[in-house]
Protein backbone atom coordinates (compact mmCIF):
# COMPACT_ATOMS: atom_id res chain seq x y z
CA UNK A 1 0.00 0.00 0.00
CA UNK A 2 1.28 3.50 -0.83
CA UNK A 3 2.49 5.45 2.21
CA UNK A 4 0.54 8.43 3.50
CA UNK A 5 2.74 11.50 3.13
CA UNK A 6 2.01 15.03 4.32
CA UNK A 7 4.57 17.73 3.58
CA UNK A 8 4.38 20.94 5.60
CA UNK A 9 5.90 23.37 3.18
CA UNK A 10 7.10 26.94 2.65
CA UNK A 11 9.74 28.27 0.28
CA UNK A 12 12.60 27.74 -0.13
CA UNK A 13 13.99 24.81 1.90
CA UNK A 14 10.93 22.57 1.55
CA UNK A 15 11.35 22.71 -2.23
CA UNK A 16 14.12 20.13 -1.97
CA UNK A 17 11.76 17.45 -0.68
CA UNK A 18 8.88 18.63 -2.87
CA UNK A 19 10.96 18.39 -6.03
CA UNK A 20 12.18 14.89 -5.12
CA UNK A 21 8.67 13.69 -4.34
CA UNK A 22 7.30 15.06 -7.62
CA UNK A 23 10.19 13.63 -9.60
CA UNK A 24 9.56 10.23 -7.98
CA UNK A 25 5.89 10.59 -8.95
CA UNK A 26 4.81 9.97 -5.36
CA UNK A 27 1.45 11.04 -4.03
CA UNK A 28 1.59 13.48 -1.14
CA UNK A 29 -0.47 16.19 0.48
CA UNK A 30 1.01 19.64 1.00
CA UNK A 31 0.10 22.03 3.78
CA UNK A 32 1.48 25.54 3.33
CA UNK A 33 2.86 27.05 6.52
CA UNK A 34 2.86 30.84 6.86
CA UNK A 35 6.36 31.56 8.16
CA UNK A 36 5.68 35.31 8.47
CA UNK A 37 3.69 34.68 11.64
CA UNK A 38 4.38 32.58 14.75
CA UNK A 39 3.82 28.88 14.20
CA UNK A 40 0.55 27.40 15.43
CA UNK A 41 0.49 25.03 18.38
CA UNK A 42 -0.59 22.32 15.93
CA UNK A 43 2.53 22.81 13.85
CA UNK A 44 4.79 23.05 16.91
CA UNK A 45 3.41 19.69 18.02
CA UNK A 46 4.74 18.27 14.73
CA UNK A 47 8.04 20.17 14.68
CA UNK A 48 8.90 21.79 18.03
CA UNK A 49 11.73 23.70 16.25
CA UNK A 50 9.03 25.50 14.26
CA UNK A 51 11.09 25.26 11.07
CA UNK A 52 9.66 24.26 7.70
CA UNK A 53 9.72 21.69 6.15
CA UNK A 54 8.39 18.88 8.26
CA UNK A 55 6.96 15.74 6.78
CA UNK A 56 4.75 13.02 8.21
CA UNK A 57 5.35 9.63 6.59
CA UNK A 58 2.91 6.97 7.73
CA UNK A 59 2.87 8.64 11.14
CA UNK A 60 6.65 9.18 11.39
CA UNK A 61 7.70 12.82 11.67
CA UNK A 62 10.74 13.75 9.58
CA UNK A 63 12.36 17.19 9.73
CA UNK A 64 15.25 18.97 7.96
CA UNK A 65 15.05 19.34 4.19
CA UNK A 66 18.30 17.48 3.40
CA UNK A 67 17.65 14.31 5.42
CA UNK A 68 13.97 14.24 4.34
CA UNK A 69 15.00 14.38 0.68
CA UNK A 70 17.75 11.81 1.26
CA UNK A 71 15.21 9.47 2.88
CA UNK A 72 13.07 9.42 -0.26
CA UNK A 73 15.87 9.08 -2.79
CA UNK A 74 17.48 6.31 -0.70
CA UNK A 75 14.25 4.36 -0.39
CA UNK A 76 13.40 4.84 -4.08
CA UNK A 77 16.59 4.49 -6.19
CA UNK A 78 16.01 6.28 -9.49
CA UNK A 79 17.66 8.68 -11.92
CA UNK A 80 17.58 11.27 -9.10
CA UNK A 81 20.00 9.18 -7.06
CA UNK A 82 20.98 5.71 -8.17
CA UNK A 83 21.56 2.90 -5.67
CA UNK A 84 25.01 2.99 -4.07
CA UNK A 85 25.14 -0.77 -4.64
CA UNK A 86 25.71 -0.02 -8.34
CA UNK A 87 29.20 1.27 -9.27
CA UNK A 88 27.63 3.98 -11.42
CA UNK A 89 25.42 4.92 -8.48
CA UNK A 90 28.35 5.28 -6.10
CA UNK A 91 30.10 7.52 -8.64
CA UNK A 92 26.92 9.55 -9.20
CA UNK A 93 26.65 10.05 -5.43
CA UNK A 94 30.25 11.25 -5.28
CA UNK A 95 29.68 13.71 -8.14
CA UNK A 96 26.47 15.05 -6.60
CA UNK A 97 28.13 15.38 -3.18
CA UNK A 98 31.09 17.19 -4.72
CA UNK A 99 28.81 19.56 -6.65
CA UNK A 100 26.60 20.37 -3.65
CA UNK A 101 29.61 20.87 -1.33
CA UNK A 102 31.27 23.09 -3.92
CA UNK A 103 28.15 25.20 -4.34
CA UNK A 104 27.44 25.72 -0.65
CA UNK A 105 31.11 26.11 0.31
CA UNK A 106 32.47 28.25 -2.52
CA UNK A 107 29.51 30.04 -4.10
CA UNK A 108 26.53 30.44 -1.76
CA UNK A 109 28.39 32.82 0.62
CA UNK A 110 28.85 35.23 -2.32
CA UNK A 111 25.13 34.96 -3.13
CA UNK A 112 24.25 35.84 0.48
CA UNK A 113 26.65 38.81 0.40
CA UNK A 114 25.15 40.08 -2.87
CA UNK A 115 21.59 39.82 -1.57
CA UNK A 116 22.49 41.65 1.64
CA UNK A 117 24.36 44.53 -0.04
CA UNK A 118 23.13 47.65 -1.82
CA UNK A 119 24.39 50.46 -4.08
CA UNK A 120 27.98 50.21 -5.35
CA UNK A 121 28.66 47.30 -3.01
CA UNK A 122 25.84 45.34 -4.58
CA UNK A 123 27.50 45.53 -8.01
CA UNK A 124 30.86 44.43 -6.58
CA UNK A 125 29.27 41.62 -4.56
CA UNK A 126 27.21 40.44 -7.54
CA UNK A 127 30.31 40.33 -9.73
CA UNK A 128 32.06 38.23 -7.08
CA UNK A 129 29.11 35.86 -7.07
CA UNK A 130 29.17 35.52 -10.85
CA UNK A 131 32.94 34.97 -10.80
CA UNK A 132 32.55 32.26 -8.15
CA UNK A 133 30.00 30.48 -10.38
CA UNK A 134 32.24 30.74 -13.44
CA UNK A 135 35.26 29.45 -11.54
CA UNK A 136 33.66 26.72 -9.40
CA UNK A 137 30.41 25.61 -11.01
CA UNK A 138 30.80 26.04 -14.77
CA UNK A 139 33.55 23.37 -15.01
CA UNK A 140 31.32 20.88 -13.18
CA UNK A 141 28.55 21.47 -15.74
CA UNK A 142 30.69 20.85 -18.81
CA UNK A 143 28.78 17.64 -19.63
CA UNK A 144 25.38 18.73 -18.26
CA UNK A 145 22.49 17.65 -20.50
CA UNK A 146 21.06 19.84 -19.01
CA UNK A 147 21.32 18.23 -15.55
CA UNK A 148 24.44 17.17 -13.67
CA UNK A 149 26.57 14.33 -15.01
CA UNK A 150 25.10 14.29 -18.50
CA UNK A 151 21.63 13.46 -17.17
CA UNK A 152 18.58 14.47 -19.19
CA UNK A 153 16.54 14.22 -16.01
CA UNK A 154 16.77 16.02 -12.72
CA UNK A 155 19.19 14.69 -10.09
CA UNK A 156 19.57 15.20 -6.38
CA UNK A 157 22.08 17.97 -7.11
CA UNK A 158 19.42 20.23 -8.63
CA UNK A 159 16.93 19.36 -5.88
CA UNK A 160 19.47 20.31 -3.20
CA UNK A 161 20.39 23.66 -4.66
CA UNK A 162 16.85 24.54 -5.78
CA UNK A 163 16.45 26.90 -2.86
CA UNK A 164 18.88 29.29 -4.49
CA UNK A 165 16.82 30.07 -7.55
N1 LIG B 1 18.03 23.53 8.06
C1 LIG B 1 16.60 23.63 7.84
C2 LIG B 1 16.27 25.07 7.51
C3 LIG B 1 14.79 25.27 7.42
C4 LIG B 1 14.41 26.73 7.40
O1 LIG B 1 15.19 27.63 7.75
N2 LIG B 1 13.15 26.98 7.02
C5 LIG B 1 12.65 28.32 6.99
C6 LIG B 1 11.72 28.56 5.82
S1 LIG B 1 11.82 27.57 4.45
C7 LIG B 1 11.80 28.53 8.23
O2 LIG B 1 11.21 27.62 8.73
N3 LIG B 1 11.76 29.78 8.68
C8 LIG B 1 10.91 30.16 9.74
C9 LIG B 1 11.62 30.58 10.97
O3 LIG B 1 12.87 30.60 10.99
O4 LIG B 1 10.92 30.89 11.94
C10 LIG B 1 16.19 22.69 6.71
O5 LIG B 1 17.01 22.44 5.82
O6 LIG B 1 15.07 22.16 6.72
Amino acid sequence: MAPTITLYTAPPWAHRAQIALRELDMEFETILIDITVPRTLEYLAINPQGLVPALVYDGHVLTESGPITQFFVDSHPSHILESSAEPSGALQRYNIGFFVDTYFGNVQPFFDAAVLSSGEQEITATNKYINAIVKNIEPLLADAAPFLGGSSRLTLAEAYISLVS
